[in-house]
């Protein structure tokens, strides 16, 4: 396999970030630097990767560190570090909680590597965005959320399960912010190319689509401990690969809406061309009134976390 130096730095070395780690290296595209707030962490999950290596067959270096000098000139730094919902701790709780984490980790980071592009990862997603937007200063094309990717390529199993075809025939389509509030939109969901409609019952399509809304939870609720990590280390991965090798996919990603969408100022799910320069264009799609309702609704949820920390703050 060609090796690869670009450099890809992923904060937090827990399930997602070390698995993006390790789907990363293998793909051949970066060496990875694996950072965390604990000592020993992501040096022994770094280590464990190196030793794959030669039977994965590849020479990418996988580094372990907590000191962010040794990301210095990431080309990407993808940001996982964060905490889990814990019993008795709200929502809210969290959110304040992974801001002050993410605020710090994406200070630190962006010192070192200022020409960066940053994927955020942590939830609440939409929100973290913000926080990373603000903390780095970087233009909106530089900080982009990973959630659509996750959400459609969920939506993209559930239809090719049902109808029995090949998942990668399958391209789904899914709007709008995070969570329980994403905008899956069938209509532009195809297989081959043929509209969803076209193949399946509505009925069928809206239990996918609800399916699709409560694809973390399902799994969550599956492994007791702990959320999906497997799909959303992929989902980096996708993402980081089209950056570095400047694909410009048109994928579903959480950028700063500045009246796309009709929305202003708020971190919401839409397609991107994805790119050596982030995100490079925002692709515009007219929605039915049913279809914009639910956008709306998704950004004013978005809206409410954003002055929860902006109250926290003050
Ligand atoms: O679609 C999506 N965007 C998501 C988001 C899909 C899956 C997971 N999603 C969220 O990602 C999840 O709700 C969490 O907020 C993050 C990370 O999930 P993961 O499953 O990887 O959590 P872990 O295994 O608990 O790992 C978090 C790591 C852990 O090793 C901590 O020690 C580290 O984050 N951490 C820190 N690292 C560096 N610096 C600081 N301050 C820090 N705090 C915690």
């Amino acid at each position: 396999m060609p090796i690869c130096r670009r450099k890809v730095t992923v904060i937090g070395a827990g399930n997602v970030g070390a698995t993006a780690a390790q789907r990363i290296a293998e793909a051949g595209i970066a060496d990875v630097y694996l950072v965390d707030v604990v000592d020993g962490l992501p040096q022994g999950k770094a280590l464990d990767l190196v030793e794959a290596a030669p039977l994965q067959h590849h020479d990418q270096m996988i580094y372990g560190t907590n000191d962010y000098s040794d990301t210095t000139e990431s080309d990407v730094v993808v940001v996982t570090a964060g905490l889990a919902r814990q019993p008795g701790m709200s929502r809210d709780d969290l959110l304040l909680k992974n801001a002050a984490i993410v605020g710090n980790v994406v200070g630190q980071a962006v010192r070192y590597s200022p020409n960066a592009i940053l994927i955020v990862v942590t939830n609440p997603l939409d929100a973290m965005v913000h926080v990373a937007l603000d903390v780095s200063g970087f233009p909106r094309e530089r900080v982009i959320g990973m959630a659509g990717v996750l959400d459609s390529a969920r939506f993209r199993a559930f239809i090719a399960q049902d109808l029995g075809v090949s998942a990668g025939d399958v391209s789904a389509f899914v709007l709008g912010g995070h969570g329980d509030m994403m905008v899956p939109l069938p209509r532009y969901s195809t297989v081959a190319g043929i509209p969803l409609p076209e193949l399946m019952k509505a009925d069928r399509i809206d239990a996918l689509v609800q399916r699709t809304r409560t694809g973390g939870a399902e799994v969550v609720a599956l492994l007791k401990t702990g959320s999906a990590f497997y799909a959303p280390a992929s989902s980096v991965l996708h993402m980081v690969d089209s950056i570095l090798n400047d694909r410009k996919r048109v994928l579903p990603c959480a950028v700063l809406l500045q009246g796309e969408y009709d929305v202003q100022g708020l971190v919401m799910g839409v397609p991107i061309v994805l790119g050596a320069g982030g995100a490079e264009r925002i692709i515009e799609v007219s929605l039915t009134a049913t279809e914009q309702a639910a956008f709306k609704a998704s950004a004013e949820s978005v809206r409410g976390l954003v002055s929860t920390m902006a109250s926290a703050r003050s």
